[in-house]
């Protein structure tokens, strides 16, 4: 056996599983396709990259002595400062040395005899290892919209989840950027401010608010690190994972002037709140959740100079948290910029890429740069395209060929001593935190296998079904997200509609992980190797 546990995947998730199964006394080796530890936050590097979620809430909380060394300069951190915090990190705990970048998993094989996986990775080192973790992400896998001629365009092209290392030069440039999901409306102010022109081109525009990110006054600092363990208390035990507390009142327990008020002060506060501690009944009450639609639909009117461009960015037909909101900064007021333009493309629908720019059914325009911001194949891109091959070399593709099914989102039946925290069936929050109970569950799994002398653990097929009927079921019940929501994997052609995320949420997860420990891991099947 080379090592006990193999990690593939050197972001948030993977660092911490490194961390924590190298302090439980196991031998660690962890694979990273990257040049550089990050993951998401090593890829995504496109101008205006940044945390939604507060930096403080985001990092990692299982040291003290971190979090006090580890002043972030932002409520919410750019992506440079997010890279650095996580090199950090890695030196910081000495795990540099047991990571191998620039090393993609290619194929990830069950050795049933042995009770271990053979991995072998892109350049053909090949590693065994008793436990594979996949730290690999829900979103790692750019999407990149099959549009006729897109391999013509003959100038630069880019997805903001492959940024090149090398800063793009807008300037002078005629830019066009497809997409206006959480990436594109990140990206594209930072693009109006520099480039010749920009268009933008939108499918469907979607609830944005402001992120109303602020540099951490030295005095936020000390208050963050006087009340270090009030904050992880919070952050350990929400629902969600954020900060933001809940609100105590309905929509109509206000009196319409309380109401503008209050969406007022929503619309001032910071990234989620608006949407956790908005009204209680805003994602379960249609007429609660138009009236902060009809709220933000008149600020957009109020920042976009031309209507006819206001109209086009408030969405239609699309309640509040029906899409993972995003957040923005200066993105509204991009467009009342002259070299700034948007194209509808329910209007004119793009026909095909030309060798020098991109025709709708309005006419070709040329560009410079063409930008995708075109979204991920999110929570299954990654794990399904790593040639995961289980008991009797069934293909992880293929056991998911309906979508995934998953015990608490960390292992599926058939593949033994496999497990995929951070993956489909994890997060509905701040992932971070989300992540974090996973690993801290997957670790304790590690150790309660060794130390009970067992070589093999492997979910209990009933105990996944019990699993997956709850995440399906529940996602489909308020407050959830919509059909079209990539959450549910719609944004891909051919991808089965099945629910990625955790339905039941984070209670859900600390309620099965408690009763799994209380019955004494009855979920699993263990066992001896021979
Ligand atoms: P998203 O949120 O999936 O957004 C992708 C965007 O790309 C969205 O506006 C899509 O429009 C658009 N898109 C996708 N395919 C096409 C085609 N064929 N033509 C035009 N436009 C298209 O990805 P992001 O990278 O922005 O955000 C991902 C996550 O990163 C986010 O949730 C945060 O967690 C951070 P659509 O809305 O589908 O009509």
């Amino acid at each position: 056996m080379d090592v006990d546990v193999l990690v593939v995947g050197a972001g948030i998730t993977g660092i911490y599983q490194l961390y924590r199964a190298r302090e439980a006394g196991f031998s660690v080796q962890l694979l990273e396709a990257g040049d550089g530890v990050g993951g998401t936050w090593f890829w995504n590097r496109y101008p205006g990259a940044r945390f939604d979620s507060e930096s403080y809430t985001y990092g990692y909380l299982f040291s003290r002595e971190l979090f006090d060394e580890w002043e972030w300069k932002e409520h919410f951190a750019e992506q440079p400062e997010i890279e650095r915090y996580l090199n950090h990190v890695v030196d910081r705990f000495d795990l540099r040395r047991q990571i191998r970048c620039g090393t993609r998993v290619t194929s990830a094989t069950y050795d049933e005899s042995a009770g271990s996986w053979t991995v072998v990775a892109d350049d053909g080192s090949e590693y065994r290892a008793r436990f594979l973790v996949a730290a690999t992400g829900i979103l790692s896998v750019p999407f990149f919209p099959d549009i006729p001629g897109r391999a013509d365009f003959g100038g630069e092209q880019h997805h903001t989840g492959r940024w090149p290392a090398t800063p793009v030069d807008f300037a002078g440039k005629r830019v066009a950027v497809i997409g206006t999901g959480s990436s594109g409306v990140q990206l594209i102010p930072i693009v109006a401010a520099e480039a010749a022109s920009l268009t933008v081109y939108q499918r469907t525009p979607h609830w944005c608010t402001p992120l109303n990110n602020a540099p951490i006054t030295p005095e936020e600092q000390a208050e963050l690190r006087a009340d270090f363990d009030g904050m992880c208390e919070v952050l350990n035990t929400s629902a969600a994972g954020f900060l933001h507390l809940p609100h105590d009142r309905a929509t109509f327990d206000d009196a319409a002037d309380e109401r503008q008020a209050f969406f007022e002060t929503m619309w001032q506060s910071k990234g989620f709140s608006k949407l956790t501690s908005n009204y209680t009944d805003l994602l379960f009450k249609p007429a609660a959740n138009a009236e902060w639609c009809a709220f933000i639909a008149e600020k957009i009117r109020g920042i976009v100079d031309d209507p006819d461009t206001a109209d086009k960015l408030i969405p239609k037909d699309q309640r509040y948290g029906e899409h993972r909101p995003p957040f923005v900064t200066g993105y509204f007021e991009a467009y009342n910029r002259p070299n700034v333009s948007l194209v509808d493309l329910r209007q004119t629908p793009i026909v095909r890429m030309t060798t020098t720019g991109i025709e709708t059914t309005d006419g070709e325009q040329p560009f410079d740069i063409v930008v995708w911001a075109t979204g991920f194949d999110f929570g299954t891109g990654a794990l399904t395209r790593m040639g995961i091959r289980g008991q009797g070399g069934i293909a992880l593709e293929e056991h998911w060929a309906e979508g995934p099914t998953t015990f608490l989102g960390i292992q599926t039946a058939g593949f033994p001593n496999f497990f995929f925290p951070g993956g489909p069936h994890a997060a509905a929050g701040n992932n971070p935190r989300y992540n974090g109970d996973q690993v801290d569950f997957v670790t304790d799994t590690l150790v309660y296998v060794r130390d009970h002398g067992y070589d093999t653990i492997e979910v209990d097929p009933a105990a996944e079904e019990r699993w997956t009927d709850m995440v399906d079921r529940w996602a489909e019940q308020p407050p959830s997200f919509g059909k079209s929501s990539y959450y549910f994997g719609t944004n891909i052609p051919g991808k089965p509609r099945r629910y990625l995320l955790n339905s039941g949420g984070r209670p859900k997860l600390f309620k099965e992980i408690a009763r799994v420990r209380d019955t004494d891991y009855k979920a699993f099947r263990l066992s001896r190797s021979e």
